[in-house]
């Protein structure tokens, strides 16, 4: 079973232990005591399967099962025990259960229901407030119940000796109170991952907005000037099928940037009428950080009548994107990307070369703006390299059907030997891109996304590709020499656990996605200094995958699970991390800057699940965390 599963089956056998113990209580108080027995024993065994799962869990990882091992299990364990002498004679010999009785089979379910609050709204670190939190409602519910099912209902007199009573309300009292103060505790500004402290303090140093691109291209390479402009437009998709969009230019996607590696990329961006304001990231580009789009870490928005210039060079030969990052979980889903092909110098084009951004437009999905099947031509014998976008916030299930073919490149980087498959499904994450090569044979070729064709080459076809099993890229392609492993002494090593629980996300409490616990902008940043190596360790403790992605650097796959890649060395920019899994992934800090970190589901990001990475001796922008910086 994947730790996924497990951890959805460790819910449901948390609420239904709760469920049995508050039904065992309630029949007991109704004198309904052959019920009640068995609702405890069936009781007693969903805590055994607790205890077994959180056993399991515990294997796949600490972050798994802290709160459940130090708050959940224990107070689990200490109330079936006071329900064991309290109610467990009474309830085998078939009597009246007493008033303690009943009070200790409710308390088991409160026991339960506590456990299961700490890890669903808690989540991951456990801090000392919400462990006090538990314990305090815990000892309330016990102490309300004890009243309410006391022959008379008699309330506890405020003074008047120490009954057990009155010790429950004053331990819930003080647990309440504490637990509530340290959720005030403020977090530490930074995380240094284990390695050295600042040496600069973080507002001294080089202004990263100083962090320009070259103003030249590389030897041999030409200029290419775009303007863009951000505009509100009502677009027609092929269908008919109108979007009311937010445009670079008034189309969908936004105009296609190309150049030759080496070239030099001048782009102005103006903004005619986006109110919330844009700006322009170049996905998976390693740019200068001062070119690289992050309102309010490395400019400000561009509001509306205002432009902005981007320059950089285009050192990266591959397939990549641009899109706004001001509000970007509406900017993006609306409309503001477009896509950045660089091809290698000299190098041999493909015969058919087709760039295939695929995005949903209020539901309906769309490669560029054809919302159909595309079905552009190829010959016999004719190199083809399919170019897949994944322009959404979910992940894409793509297949290839009527050729074997090569997954050449991952995020614009190429793969090493790819070998020749068939068959085989490809997951691609949001924001990710692969690149498929292949002979066009004689027959018909179609791709089909998420199980539907949705291009044709050389006729028709329609293949069922529902049920191919997944290539994994980690295990694909020839082995390299890579500059870092698992074994590697890292300069910095950095945690970070996904999770949603209760969390300050802009100032304002919410049902976070959190990381650390905590939501933006209140996850300490990292940080690093130029040239350290630096892993992260990246654990999904939620039930939804999380496409992490870290702005200027590309970063090498070591493992997932704690099993090391044996195929091609694969960098990438964004990479799925799905329920229960832990991802190492490492790079080299040689990009200076201030970089934000999240999660490239959008919405997850705006929810709390992005953080920044900052080198030492690199200054963000001033009070940089405005409304929509994401
Ligand atoms: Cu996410």
């Amino acid at each position: 079973m994947s730790t996924g599963q497990l951890v959805v089956l460790d819910h449901v056998v948390a609420v239904l232990t709760a469920g049995l113990w508050l039904a065992a209580g309630a029949v007991a108080a109704a004198g309904r005591t052959r019920v009640a027995l068995g609702l405890a024993a069936g009781g007693v065994l969903a805590v055994a399967g607790r205890l077994a799962l959180v056993a399991v869990l515990a294997d796949r990882g600490w972050w798994f099962v802290q709160e459940k091992v130090l708050v959940g299990v224990p107070l689990l364990v200490v109330a079936v025990a006071a329900a064991a002498v309290l109610a467990g004679r009474p309830l085998l010999r078939g009597g009246d259960v007493p008033p303690a009785g009943v009070t200790a089979l409710f308390a088991v379910g409160y026991a339960a229901l506590a456990g299961f609050v700490v890890t669903y709204v808690g989540g991951y670190p456990l801090t000392w407030s919400v462990a006090l939190l538990a314990v305090a409602g815990v000892a309330a519910a016990v102490l309300v119940t004890a009243q309410a099912v006391a022959p008379g209902g008699g309330a506890t007199p405020a003074v008047g000796p120490l009954t057990r009573r009155r010790f429950l309300g004053i331990a819930a009292a003080g647990a309440g109170a504490a637990g509530i103060g340290l959720a005030f505790v403020r977090a530490p500004s930074a995380d240094a991952g284990g390695g050295a402290a600042a040496v600069h303090p973080a507002e001294h140093g080089t202004p990263v907005t100083d962090l320009r691109g070259p103003t030249t291209p590389a030897a041999g390479g030409a200029v290419q000037t775009y303007s863009v402009t951000a505009q509100r437009s009502t677009v027609a998709l092929t269908s008919g099928r109108e979007v009311d969009a937010w445009t670079f230019d008034g189309s969908l996607p936004g105009p296609p940037l190309t150049a030759v590696q080496g070239d030099l990329v001048e782009v102005t961006l103006r903004n005619e009428d986006i109110d919330d304001g844009v700006t322009i990231h170049w996905h998976g580009y390693d740019v200068a950080c001062g070119e690289d789009g992050a309102p309010g870490a490395t400019q400000d928005a561009v509001a509306a009548g205002a432009e902005f210039g981007y320059r950089f060079r285009a050192d990266q030969a591959g397939t990549f994107w641009y899109h706004t990052h001001q509000v970007s979980h509406i900017g993006v889903r609306r409309g503001l990307y477009g896509t950045l092909v660089v091809t290698p110098r000299d190098a041999v084009p493909d015969d058919v070369d087709l760039v295939l951004p695929v995005h949903t437009f209020d539901g309906v999905l769309a490669i560029g703006d054809d919302d159909g099947v595309l079905a552009p031509d190829a010959a016999p014998g004719a190199s083809v390299r399919l170019r897949l976008l994944n322009t959404d916030s979910e992940p894409h299930r793509f297949g290839l059907a009527g050729t074997a073919f090569r997954l050449a490149a991952v995020d614009g980087r190429d793969v090493r030997d790819p070998g020749e498959v068939t068959e085989r499904a490809l997951r691609l994450p949001a924001g990710g891109r692969y690149d498929l090569t292949f002979a066009m044979p004689d027959g018909p070729v179609a791709l089909t996304v998420d199980g539907e064709v949705r291009l044709r080459l050389g006729g028709d076809s329609d293949p069922a590709t529902g049920e191919w099993p997944e290539l994994d890229p980690l295990h694909y392609g020839g082995p390299d020499d890579v500059p870092f492993t698992l074994d590697t002494d890292y300069d910095r090593h950095f945690t970070l656990v996904l999770d949603r629980g209760a969390a300050m996300v802009d100032g304002r409490p919410a049902f976070a996605q959190t990381v650390n616990g905590r939501g933006h902008p209140s996850i300490p940043e990292q940080l690093v200094a130029e040239g350290d190596l630096v892993r992260f360790t990246v654990v999904n403790r939620s039930l939804e995958t999380h496409p992490w992605h870290l702005h200027g650097h590309g970063v090498l796959v070591l493992a997932r699970d704690g099993r090391a890649a044996t195929g091609s060395p694969l960098w990438v920019d964004t990479f799925d991390v799905r329920p229960g899994e832990v991802w190492d992934v490492a790079f080299e800090a040689n990009n200076p800057g201030v970089w934000m970190n999240h999660c490239h589901n959008l919405p997850h990001a705006e929810q709390g699940m992005m953080l920044r990475l900052r080198y030492d001796g690199i200054t963000a922008m001033a009070g940089g965390h405005g409304h929509g910086a994401h």
